[in-house]
């Protein structure tokens, strides 16, 4: 569409060729008009699109999962997947074996650390009482016999298995600085000045996509952990020795006494021996959202709501509902600069904190407590400019983990003393937790707004999924009514 005045408009004359113009300069004149209208039309063109985008954008929310290494963020991720990205989460579920394949390896060969350590007269000088006083058993001599040599070595194959696995899933990962151990840390533990209780530095991705639908990028993973598969038959065949090594007394005391809580730790699958290290072994939803994997770097993932009771069709187009562009981050303390550019126009964050950690360390830097550090990140993502208008959304995450903590006997208030002498109990604890990060939102928000809370295991799917809904529910509604200011 070019500039086309009324004949009423004093451009005409301005515009009008002069009455002595020559046939030559008639010519010329034509084609620089023509040129001019090219270039007009051009931009008219460029400003429909960019009109169009804007338009479509409005439909796009962006949101960012945050929180700490561990926190729950890439599990909430896949309940959102599970829920409302059926067919992604399909195809993805096979290459899902081989991540519980090694988190299953890893925990063995941690055992055969220990039993290695205990074995060699690696004695803890102390044994401290983390949760009041020592039961009595963990005081019993943890004796190992000709039995535990030989599953020692015939479990030794699982060493070769977790090679093998690591460089199946090797593309697209890093490795991350040692960790700490896996459990909790409970302060000024001697067991830790002996670091009898460290583990293998943990296994990252870089990209799940690659990792897990590898396509015909990765031929090496297609098929991987099939029936025949190599890895799988050694994990099968070691099935018997693996539950013998779990299920043995000297061994559970031995973890005990090291404080090593396999069945509260990330990948924790060695109560499912039977039915996963078999040949057959098939995915479950649940193994899926148990896996450990830890995250390196951002991966956007994206999911698509159609139209539903919280908006309007007709205020919002037709032609589609909302896209969510959900960007899942990795949460120790050297990825977090990389959060920092996903700032910029982004609509939603869930915050994830979890509120087991109240009497443990980072794994990353272990002078910090979780908890505090948690509280901190917290509090600068809400005093922060750039995400004022950023609606927030917090996950006190690992409800489940608390309560199993509160029923050994670990006292709250000996870690955090402003908890004085409320009940050790998982409401008042939670409760407790929700009015410290509340108070911290309204304090710090540069502008008033209010941050949803809920108490979350985000491990149980049919809880979370009732959570999502009313997360997806209430972001809707936020981003409809400021979509509808703009
Ligand atoms: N018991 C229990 N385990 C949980 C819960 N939430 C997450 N987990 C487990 O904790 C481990 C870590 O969870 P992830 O979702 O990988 O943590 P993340 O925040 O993505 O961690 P990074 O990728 O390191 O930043 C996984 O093995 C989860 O299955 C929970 O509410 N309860
Ligand atoms: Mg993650």
């Amino acid at each position: 569409m070019g500039f086309n005045p009324s004949p009423s408009d004093p451009f005409i004359e301005l515009m009008r060729p002069p009455p002595d113009e020559t046939p030559a300069q008639t010519t010329a004149r034509q084609k620089r008009e023509l040129d001019a209208q090219r270039v007009s039309d051009k931009i008219d063109e460029e400003i429909k699109q960019e009109r169009l985008l804007a338009k479509k954008e409005k439909n796009i929310i962006k949101v960012l999962l945050l929180g700490q290494s561990e926190s729950g963020k890439s599990t909430t991720l896949k309940n959102f997947r599970m829920r409302y990205a059926q067919a992604a989460w399909e195809k993805e579920r096979d290459g899902w074996r081989s991540v519980v394949q090694l988190n299953i390896v890893r925990s063995i060969i941690t055992i055969l650390g220990v039993v290695d350590a205990e074995m060699n007269g690696e004695v803890l000088e102390s044994e401290d009482e983390e949760e009041g006083g020592m039961t009595g058993d963990a005081h019993e001599t943890v004796k190992f016999s000709d039995k535990h040599q030989m599953l020692m070595i015939r479990l030794a194959p699982l060493r070769g298995v977790e090679a093998e696995l690591k460089r199946r899933l090797g593309a697209g990962t890093e490795p991350i600085q040692p960790s700490l151990p896996m459990t909790a840390t409970p302060f000024d533990d001697p067991a830790d000045n002996l670091g009898l209780r460290r583990t293998a530095p943990e296994f990252s991705v870089r990209s799940w996509k690659e990792v897990l639908d590898p396509g015909d990028r990765l031929p090496q993973l297609q098929n991987a952990g099939g029936d025949s598969d190599s890895v799988t038959l050694t994990i099968a065949g070691c099935k018997d020795d693996m539950k013998i090594l779990w299920d043995d007394k000297m061994v559970r005391l031995a973890l005990k006494r090291r404080k090593l809580r396999l069945p509260d730790s990330a990948g924790f699958f060695l109560n499912d021996l039977e039915r996963i290290a078999t040949r057959g072994y098939t995915v479950s939803d649940n193994d899926i959202v148990r896996a450990r994997l830890r995250t390196v770097g951002i991966q956007e993932h994206r999911l698509k709501f159609q139209h539903g009771p919280w908006d309007n069709p007709k205020q919002v187009g037709k032609e589609s509902g909302w896209e969510w562009r959900i960007f899942d981050v990795g949460g120790c303390r050297t990825s977090r600069a990389a959060w920092l550019p996903f700032f910029d126009n982004v609509n939603v964050i869930i915050f994830l904190s979890p509120v087991s950690v109240f009497d443990q360390r980072l794994e990353e830097d272990p002078r910090v407590n979780r908890l505090e550090d948690s509280i901190i990140l917290w509090t600068s993502i809400c005093s922060s400019k750039l995400l004022a208008k950023t609606q927030l959304i917090l996950f006190l995450n690992k409800c489940d983990l608390l309560r199993r903590k509160l029923k050994r006997g670990i006292k709250v208030n000996i870690y955090l003393p402003s908890y004085g002498d409320r009940p050790n109990e998982v409401i008042p604890v939670v409760k407790y937790f929700r009015e410290k990060f509340k108070d911290i939102q309204k304090q710090y928000s540069p502008q008033h707004r209010s941050a949803y809370i809920y108490p979350t295991t985000v491990t149980d799917t049919e809880a979370t999924a009732i959570t999502l809904e009313s997360v997806r529910d209430g972001v809707l509604r936020e981003n409809l009514a400021t979509s509808q200011l703009i």
